[in-house]
């Protein structure tokens, strides 16, 4: 695996820490915690559960939190996620990266542009988009993301409200986008296969991971399957 060959996105014009450098280029599991499927006393646990389980990136996402909670939850579970080189990124506040030294930050179609998002953390953070389409996820990397989210790829209860878009755009995306793409939404380890037949390379994973049983053996299992692939693959150097 490469170092250093992330492309910050155009805006990103400041030097991305060493650590989400790294991880990004190297991350295929991006485990996300969302706050409605756990009690936020439980983030620890469950982060400790993925990163032992192989989860490469780690998402706090809280749809129902205030942004001084989640400045809260994130300063504290980045002593967590240091420890092992793990990068944060917050989900839809970017103001966040310039109170707790959180490596990046995750805005979607209806939240801030790139632009601002950047601004608003005011140091070199990643900062990813989701994008529910081959022509937002195009735009997304002339806007200046560092990685997208794309999907949902099934249905999913934990964005109920957004149209699956199935596998078949997942090849043309990776031809279109010269960026780490996440595949994502209703993925678990018993359609992860197919995901990766389809041609994806990397997965976040929220609800088939807090959901487990036991989220260090799912991690695990889905991460197996994913190194699998990279094996296979020679050019995974390219995003
Ligand atoms: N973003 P699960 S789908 C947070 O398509 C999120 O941008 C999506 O949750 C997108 O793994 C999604 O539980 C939910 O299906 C993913």
């Amino acid at each position: 695996m490469s170092t250093g060959k992330i492309r910050p996105g155009r805006a990103g014009r400041l030097q991305l820490s060493a650590i989400s450098t790294k991880a990004l280029n190297a991350c295929q599991l991006y485990g996300i915690i969302d706050l409605s499927y756990i009690d936020s006393a439980d983030i620890f646990r469950v982060a400790e559960a993925m990163i032992k389980g192989g989860v490469d990136s780690i998402q706090l996402r809280g749809k129902r939190q205030s942004v001084d909670e989640l400045v809260d939850l994130a300063a504290e579970l980045h002593e967590l996620t240091t420890r092992s080189f793990t990068p944060l990124i917050v989900n839809d506040y970017a103001e966040i990266a310039s109170r707790v030294p959180i490596e990046g930050v995750h805005v979607g179609q209806d939240d801030d542009s790139i632009e601002v998002a950047r601004r608003k953390a005011g140091r070199a953070v990643v900062v990813g988009k989701s994008t529910h389409s081959l022509e937002q996820a195009r735009a997304a990397q002339r806007e200046g993301a560092d990685y997208v989210g794309f999907g949902p790829i099934f249905a999913t209860p934990t964005k109920p409200d957004y149209q699956p878009i199935g596998l078949k755009d997942i090849k043309q995306a990776h031809l279109d986008v010269n960026l780490p793409i996440f595949c994502i939404g209703g993925i678990k380890v018993d359609n992860l296969e197919q995901v990766i037949a389809a041609g994806a390379r990397r997965v976040a994973i929220v609800s088939g991971l807090l959901k487990a049983p036991d989220i260090t053996a799912c991690a695990h299992e889905a991460k197996r399957l994913l190194l699998n692939l990279k094996s296979q693959t020679s050019n995974l150097e390219n995003p």
